[in-house]
């Protein structure tokens, strides 16, 4: 018996570019969907873990066919919870699959699904992880955010913070709610 997902997921990567001819879509690319438990499992087992991802890629896992991009409309109105990750690598495995499971388990938002997708970005300063929303209200957002901080077991002295994707490009790109 196969255990159904409330909807598909597909797993994005983006790789490190080597120069800077190469392109943001150049280097995005679908890797493999999955709509049952066990088929998360079988991905999960089978691709490389956080801590053995190269600087400058990504992950994302994004629900049915949205693309893990601003442009995308289901994405345009909404933005990021963007979490600086602080902890050292060992735990971060465990930490990115927690988060994937409350994500794709539906258990962060429990009435509609404002959650697009989840990021994790490798970089120089440290792991980032993002969770993309639908929309910018600050009541359904704040619920979020501290479920996801729940999820993190982030501590009282750290902070979420959220950036509208519409200013993505910005120069001013700065949070507009922090929790
Ligand atoms: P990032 O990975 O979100 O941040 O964006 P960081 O590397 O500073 O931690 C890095 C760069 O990737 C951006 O400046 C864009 O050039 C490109 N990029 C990232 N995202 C998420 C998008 C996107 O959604 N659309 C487009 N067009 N470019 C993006």
């Amino acid at each position: 018996v196969k255990h159904p997902l409330n909807t598909k997921w597909t797993l994005w990567y983006t790789k490190p570019a080597i120069d800077k001819s190469e392109s943001w879509s150049d280097l995005l690319r679908p890797v493999t969907s999955f709509q049952t438990v066990e088929e998360f499992w079988a991905i999960v087992q089978n691709i490389p873990e956080p801590h053995e991802l190269p600087l400058k890629s990504d992950y994302h896992v994004f629900r049915n066919d949205i693309r893990p991009e601003w442009e995308d409309e289901a994405n345009a109105k909404g933005g990021k919870w963007s979490y600086q990750v602080r902890i050292k690598s060992a735990d971060i495995n465990e930490l990115w699959l927690r988060t994937l499971l409350a994500v794709i388990g539906e258990t962060i938002d429990e009435d509609d699904s404002q959650i697009n997708g989840v990021v994790l970005n490798v970089r120089k300063g440290g792991y980032k992880f993002a969770l993309w929303t639908k929309s910018e209200d600050k009541e359904p957002l704040c619920n979020i955010g501290a479920r996801f901080k729940q999820v993190l077991k982030i501590g009282d002295d750290e902070k979420i913070e959220f950036f509208p994707h519409s200013d993505a490009n910005g120069k001013h790109h700065q949070p507009t709610i922090t929790l």
